[in-house]
């Protein structure tokens, strides 16, 4: 039966580019949408930009533009930086956008009404010379939990607790370094432990990930606190009701930009909104890093359930890049834009490497250099692309380029990798695109095995209806192998399908066949990897 699933990624901020460490989760998360696309799922993938909050308001006041002028720019370039990558949004949204407005008021509305929202008096750190409230990232110092340094005011990456500014230890302005002044004003809070009960029961029908899990339950042990949903003039994002100078704090907001992202996309595509926010039949699935699991796993279902929509079936958290085996670092030259990658690379081998690492586990992806360039020539360029280009302009320059029947010492093969597409199809539904990768490379290196063996490019010399059905039987397997690779290589797989001269591959395309068919002419499908091309990116990515 025909799913329905809405899917989405972080919304990445409109106050940076994009880079690789990025792309881990876009590309995790486009491979499986195109995955279940085909499969002939209703599936939709909803982005936008997270472009509310201080430090966009900051950069835009340093680069002497409006907030908006910045965000549309940046919209812009990230648009265009996921497009190069091969990631294909059904809809990319921003969420300074009327309709996430209209969804953050109506939210908010019914969490008051409900008796969740609270005003409390708090104090927070004002610079005098920056002339503002020091709000979540603009103050640094000590983390209050494990007592890391240098942790920014609203959570710590060391120990990925989240907490309140003034609970931070010897705090600095990071807009100037200067050490902060105490003011007191009312803000608004979202009274979480009300949702105490009602999360647990979400959360035990498999929402997360066992280890995830495992963290929630020690933040369920502490007790969920308030948490700050406000903040004060000058602030760059959506004026609360019946305020005069509060504002929604950027997390409140960013996660209802899926919603809006939803809408814009529903008004344009004649769907209706609530048969994805409503109907429970729908499935809604996130894709985030496990820095920002709080919001999505605690806050953002409450919200959810606080205002009476559905609350979403999975969150699927993933790790952190790293690039040999450390945290991407621009004195390294690791900590590469995405602009930087494709001036040098194809964008292509960055999707396979990660496709070869991705399991559904939160662990860290390491991206090491060495081992991605031998994997992308090794395997996608020597095991994969080879098999086309070893019979492929063979059997157009010699044989008219028309496929003949499956030799009888091929049928098994042909069976067996065949037969692997519910294997690799539960791998992929599994997140466990490592795995995947793995029993496909493995199909590759049979049929390269069965063409070493019947050595086409003698026997073409001798017998060429027998080279034919050789040919036809390493096509086969090469039309298997792209559909299995075409959620992570779909430029490839168009490639492909173009020498082959055939129609856009679905997953069900694995009951056809190639036989007695005419193929294409051969173009090279992708080129090795050439290492200086690599350490010019990283020599050029380095501060
Ligand atoms: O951590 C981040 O990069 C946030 N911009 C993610 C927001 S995700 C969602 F809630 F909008
Ligand atoms: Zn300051």
């Amino acid at each position: 039966m025909k799913r329905k699933i809405l899917v989405t990624s972080a919304l990445p901020y409109a106050n940076g580019q994009i880079h690789i460490g990025h792309l881990v989760e876009y590309i995790q998360t486009d491979i499986w949408v195109r995955f279940q696309k085909m499969m002939g799922n209703d599936c939709h993938y909803m982005c936008a930009d997270d472009t509310h909050g201080t430090p966009v308001m900051v950069t835009a006041r340093k680069q002497g533009v409006s907030p908006e002028e910045l965000i549309e720019k940046m919209n812009e370039e990230h648009r265009r930086d996921f497009g190069d990558f091969h990631i294909e949004f059904d809809n990319y949204y921003t969420t300074n956008s009327p309709e996430n407005r209209e969804f953050a008021e109506y939210i908010y509305m019914k969490l008051k009404e409900g008796g969740h929202i609270v005003e409390k008096e708090i104090e927070q750190f004002y610079c005098e010379k920056d002339r503002m409230f020091l709000p979540d990232r603009f103050i640094k110092g000590k983390c209050p939990r494990c007592g890391a340094p240098d942790q920014y005011g609203d959570s710590c990456e060391l120990c990925s607790s989240t907490y309140s500014p003034v609970d931070i230890g010897e705090p600095f302005c990071s807009i100037c370094r200067s050490v902060p002044v105490r003011k007191t004003s009312v803000h608004y809070f979202f009274r979480l432990k009300n949702f105490t009960e009602r999360l647990k029961e979400w959360l035990d029908k498999d929402r997360v990930q066992p280890e995830v899990r495992r963290k929630l339950d020690e933040w369920f042990q502490e007790g969920l606190r308030d948490w700050d949903i406000s903040r004060d003039a000058p602030y760059f994002g959506f004026k609360i009701p019946d305020t005069e100078d509060k504002f929604f704090y950027v997390w409140l907001d960013a996660p209802i930009g899926y919603m809006a992202s939803t809408a814009n996309w529903c008004a344009r595509s004649g769907r209706s909104f609530d048969e994805f926010w409503r109907d429970e039949d729908t499935e809604i699935y996130h894709f985030i890093g496990k820095d920002i699991m709080y919001f999505h796993c605690l806050f953002w279902p409450a919200m959810l359930m606080g205002a009476g929509f559905r609350t979403p079936t999975r969150i699927c958290i993933h790790g952190f890049l790293t690039v040999n085996g450390e945290k991407m670092s621009k004195s390294r030259g690791t900590f590469i834009n995405a602009r930087k990658y494709l001036e040098h690379l194809d964008p292509q081998y960055l999707r396979y490497y990660y496709a070869c690492k991705l399991g559904s586990g939160v662990s860290d992806v390491d991206l090491s250099i060495d081992d991605f360039i031998s994997r992308v020539n090794s395997d996608m360029v020597g095991k994969i692309a080879n098999l086309a280009s070893r019979v492929g302009p063979m059997l157009k320059k010699k044989m008219d380029g028309k496929t003949g029947s499956i030799p009888e010492d091929a049928v098994s093969l042909i069976e067996d990798a065949r037969n692997k597409n519910i294997v690799i199809a539960d791998l992929y539904e599994q997140r466990e695109f490592s795995r995947a990768v793995k029993e496909i490379c493995q199909i590759a290196d049979e049929a390269n095995r069965y063409l070493e063996k019947k050595e086409p490019w003698v026997t073409v010399k001798t017998d060429a209806e027998k080279t034919r059905q050789t040919i036809t039987a390493a096509l086969e397997i090469f039309r298997l192998l792209t559909i299995y690779l075409k959620p992570v290589l779909p430029q490839f797989a168009s490639d492909a399908e173009k020498f082959l001269k055939i129609e856009p591959l679905a997953w069900a395309d694995i009951e056809r066949s190639i036989v007695d068919h005419e193929i294409g002419d051969f173009k090279h499908l992708i080129q090795r990897v050439d290492p200086a091309k690599v350490n010019a990116m990283i020599d050029e990515s380095r501060e």
